[in-house]
């Protein structure tokens, strides 16, 4: 079962938020997705919707293969920067694409792991598209976050006993940026 924790707020001076998410989950998978729509507003917000739907619609391909999908369907839009997770529950990994600065953390028992992302806007700029497979085990947290909050916080195993929601609350008080849009999303999957 999922348990999901999610801050998502609008830079200040704008009521729609350029930063949006998606988390699917398809029984023997779950598909989780971070965008964030160049500048903010409406336009941002545009970009940022698109790429989650694109999401949405080819959940069944991999990470690379789904970023690969939504960068050829923001063309001609402000683009976005995203990271795509595909989590294997009965192999107990989880596989991370990421295109620009979505930021990813795996909380484990014993090791903290951060995927790389690759350099690039999606819809205007992408060279390659890469992924790479980590384990995750149930009670390891997932953690993704927009450049709205900075990448200075702690969270390390004793984190891991935190309902993912009180986790975010604290992480966002303490690292947000109110000069830009802020969304963060931490996932805990327990059977
Ligand atoms: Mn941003």
């Amino acid at each position: 079962m999922l348990s999901v924790g999610l801050i998502q707020q609008a830079i200040v001076g704008e009521k729609v938020c350029g930063d949006s998410y998606v988390v699917i989950d398809q029984g023997e998978t779950v598909v989780i997705a971070v965008a964030d729509g160049l500048g903010h507003g409406p336009l941002a917000e545009t970009a940022s919707l698109k790429a989650i739907e694109w999401v949405r619609t080819n959940a069944r391909l991999t990470p690379a293969a789904i970023v690969e999908a939504c960068h050829l369907a923001l063309r001609g839009s402000v683009g976005a920067v995203m990271a795509v997770v595909k989590i294997d529950r009965a192999g107990k990994t989880l596989t991370h694409s990421g295109l620009g600065n979505v930021e990813t953390r795996i909380v484990g028992v014993a090791k903290t792991h951060h995927p790389v992302n690759v350099n690039g806007i999606v819809g205007q700029t992408a060279r390659r598209f890469r992924e790479e497979t980590f384990p995750f085990y149930p009670g390891d947290l997932l953690i993704m976050h927009t450049d709205g909050i900075s990448e200075r916080f702690a969270a390390d195993t004793a984190s891991r006993r935190l309902d993912p929601q009180t986790l975010a609350n604290r992480i966002v008080q303490e690292h947000g940026k109110h000069h830009d849009d802020q969304l963060l999303l931490i996932v805990r999957d327990v059977p």
